[in-house]
């Protein structure tokens, strides 16, 4: 563990309340029952019954993870939708994401980690206990939700595959299989879509690896079985359907910044004040308060989690770092 990992590792546990630590036994003991089985394959089969498969989480003790705002309906955050591989129109995901083949399901670490390995479903599920976080997400399209997710700090995964001194950045890249995905026939992005972070931005213990959200599996038009929350960034920071993730030396291209090096910047953090070329980034629209009265409300820095992620950028100027 270098000193990143230390530092986050005591921080959360210090603040762990016991009864979250009883919480998370709980959780334990139901995965190493028959539980985690019968989870497991209730997944598909529930799903095609209409149904989702449970995924409860602890409430999580990690600073700023429990954001107090109205949450958005689970209608809303499945049926308004940024999953380009299954279409761009916002109800596109919801209606064609079906097809989508969430298990079996695999990612592999690759690159500069020590231990490199291949993860099934099963072997994620497990690594570490399930957390609920109520997180803020907003897309630079200018709109934003607030979502009760359930995973684990991607901390988790990172410190398990050891991380060597040359691994400074975190390529996420998702699936992309034309089979299963109608958006791939269009040229709107490259695929597959790949997102990256600088290695202490993913080691944060706010950078979410998820699997569920408002206590069920999460749907795959939100990016089933596995994807990631950045809540300081902006909604396309936080890729869906991951398949692996490569830690690298150098600094990673985006999906996004391929498409429009002068729209997406490789940082990408939420700020009021500094504009996308097309859009203000000062207020936003919640969904479910989008009544035609209904005041926009005013952007936070990083998204509200100034506090806690706020060190990451010192020094740093972040218009040119956008
Ligand atoms: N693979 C993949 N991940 C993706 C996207 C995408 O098109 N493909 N869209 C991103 C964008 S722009 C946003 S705003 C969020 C939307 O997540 P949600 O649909 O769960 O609200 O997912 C991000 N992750
Ligand atoms: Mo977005």
């Amino acid at each position: 563990m270098n000193s990143i990992h230390k530092a986050f590792k005591i921080a959360s546990s210090e603040i762990t309340p016991p009864e979250v630590y009883a919480q998370r036994r709980q959780w334990l003991q139901l995965m190493a029952g028959s539980a985690a089985g019968s989870l497991l394959t209730a997944w598909p089969e529930a799903r095609a019954a209409g149904q989702a498969a449970k995924l409860p989480g602890a409430k999580s003790a990690v600073a700023g993870a429990m954001v107090l705002d109205k949450q958005t309906s689970l209608q809303d955050a499945s049926s308004y939708n940024n999953y380009y591989e299954f279409g761009t129109d916002k109800a596109d995901p919801a209606r064609t994401a079906g097809s989508l083949k969430t298990q079996p399901w695999r990612i592999s670490v690759e690159g500069e980690v020590k231990k490199p390995g291949v993860f099934d479903l099963d072997a994620l599920l497990k690594l570490s206990p399930m957390e609920e976080r109520i997180y803020r997400l907003r897309c630079v399209e200018g709109w934003s939700m607030v979502i009760p997710w359930v995973g684990y700090s991607l901390a988790e995964l990172i410190t398990k595959v050891e991380p060597n001194s040359r691994a400074k950045y975190v390529e996420f890249i998702t699936l992309a299989d034309k089979k299963q995905m109608p958006g791939l026939d269009s040229g709107v992005l490259d695929w597959p879509y790949i997102e990256g972070l600088r290695i202490d931005e993913a080691m944060h213990p706010l950078s979410l690896l998820t699997f569920g959200m408002y206590g069920e599996v999460l749907p795959n038009q939100n990016g089933a079985p596995v994807r990631l929350i950045v809540p300081w960034k902006y909604g396309f920071k936080s890729a869906k359907s991951i398949v692996k993730i490569r830690f690298v030396e150098k600094q990673p291209d985006s999906s996004w910044m391929h498409a429009n090096r002068r729209e997406y910047g490789f940082y990408s953090n939420v700020n009021p004040q500094v504009d996308h070329p097309r859009w203000s980034q000062a207020t936003e629209r919640r969904i479910g308060e989008d009544g035609l009265f209904t005041k926009k409300r005013p952007t936070l820095m990083f998204n509200g989690y100034e506090a806690q992620v706020g060190q990451l950028y010192a020094g740093m100027d972040l218009k040119s770092n956008y």
